[in-house]
């Protein structure tokens, strides 16, 4: 099968084992927040507030850092390629009796997730929690017209630039550093340069300190749920701010536009100018709801411009979904192996060639061996691909994942 599919690719000029080489070293950043909800492990620990919301009661939601690295470790466990895990600060590790706020967390507090991470042989990339905390005011934070609250936020942000760092300089690998704020309002301003303004101050303290291993990223967003009228941190503001301040990128999410404009499309007009791009890759459905990726076209579209621009090692993929309807360990492996389906998928189209094609003019022969492309027999070199990962191909992983869920999950409270 494998060998029948490889000399059909190769015909089309396509190197099979170029591809599932460049695949094998290519990490997704797996979200740990699908697997309990996106609540995390503070003493007062509340649902996802800040125009975010989980829904669904599938039972069998981790509630502690053992149950969250059981049930991750387990997802990873058939999950091919490289990885890493995505943390938000709000997963922070306490010991009894620690009650440290979020202005104050500190490397400590992440060690056993560098732990973690080492003895799973992956990186990992991390997020301030700006949401789901009562210093969060009137849906504000790094905007925020009261200066205790402001300020409460930007020394959240430093410190967890400093412990992204040290989590760097531990495991010898960059991390990710992300900065997303839920601040908006519901209904019409009065002011909607007042806030900006001081968000781009609370900003400029928050980068000031230079830090080796991070890559500071900011997030924007069309609108949340109870921010339907204005969002501080919008596209223009964040591209202004990633533009005019090196080092600082504009982070991706695809939920976070209007429904017409394309990721696919932004990345390319951003390659042009930065040289990283981040991704949240995630699946809107109506608004920013978070579903799990499926293997849709825009996510391929999303791939093929990763692959065809040569910026494997530019974009840095991330993932950003939680749906508490369906076994949270099987989200995770389903979205994380469909985002590697669709650089796969990506990586086996004669790049070079349709390229030519469109600067030749012949759009024509263009669209046919577009549309032709879409019948190769994709899935042999993906289960190919899983063999040699030494993980489960398709159709063989899920049944493991439903006796881990009766075992294990829904035997939680
Ligand atoms: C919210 C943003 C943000 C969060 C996570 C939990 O709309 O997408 O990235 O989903 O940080
Ligand atoms: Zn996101």
């Amino acid at each position: 099968m494998f060998e029948q599919a490889k000399a059909i690719y190769a015909k089309m000029g396509v190197d099979v084992e170029a591809a599932l080489a460049a695949l094998k070293t290519t990490p997704i950043s797996i979200h740990c927040w699908q697997g309990d909800d996106v609540v995390g492990f503070e003493p007062a620990a509340t649902a996802a507030s800040g125009g975010i919301q989980t829904t669904g009661d599938h039972p069998g939601r981790a509630r502690n850092p053992q149950e969250l690295m059981a049930d991750f470790e387990k997802a990873l466990s058939v999950i091919p390629g490289a990885k890493k895990i995505n943390l938000h600060a709000c997963y922070a590790i306490f010991e009894e009796g620690d009650t440290t706020d979020r202005n104050a967390i500190s490397y400590k507090h992440f060690a056993p997730w560098v732990a973690f991470a080492k003895k799973n042989g992956i990186g990992i990339d991390f997020n301030p929690t700006c949401f789901s905390h009562p210093m969060v005011k009137n849906g504000l934070t790094l905007s925020s017209p009261d200066e205790t609250v402001r300020k409460f936020w930007i020394d959240h942000c430093i410190a967890c630039r400093r412990i992204a760092s040290q989590i760097a300089k531990e495991l010898g690998t960059p991390v990710v550093n992300n900065v997303w704020i839920p601040d908006g309002l519901k209904d019409v301003p009065a002011d909607r340069m007042g806030p900006r303004m001081r968000l781009k101050d609370s900003l400029d303290q928050i980068f000031a300190e230079q830090l080796d291993g991070v890559i500071d990223c900011v997030e924007s967003k069309v609108f949340g749920i109870g921010v339907e009228a204005y969002t501080v941190g919008s596209n223009e503001f964040y591209m202004s701010y990633a533009a005019s301040h090196p080092g600082v990128y504009n982070l991706l999410d695809n939920g976070h536009y209007h429904p017409t404009e394309m990721i696919s499309d932004k990345s390319p007009a951003l390659l042009t100018f930065f040289d990283k791009i981040p991704l949240h890759v995630t699946r809107p459905m109506r608004w920013d709801s978070d579903h799990v990726v499926r293997l849709e076209d825009e996510i391929k579209e999303i791939a093929v411009e990763i692959v065809r621009n040569n910026a494997l090692d530019k974009v840095l993929i991330g993932l950003d979904y939680f749906d508490a309807s369906i076994n949270r360990v099987a989200a995770w492996v389903v979205g994380t192996r469909n985002m590697q389906k669709a650089l796969l998928s990506a990586l086996l189209q004669p790049h070079a060639r349709l390229k030519d094609l469109q600067d030749n003019e012949n759009f024509t022969r263009l669209m046919v061996e577009q549309e032709e492309l879409k019948t190769l027999p994709f899935g042999a070199i993906w289960q190919e691909f899983c063999r040699r990962e030494g993980v489960p191909a398709d159709g063989e992983w899920l049944a493991d994942m439903e006796e881990y869920e009766q075992n294990v999950l829904f035997k939680r409270g």
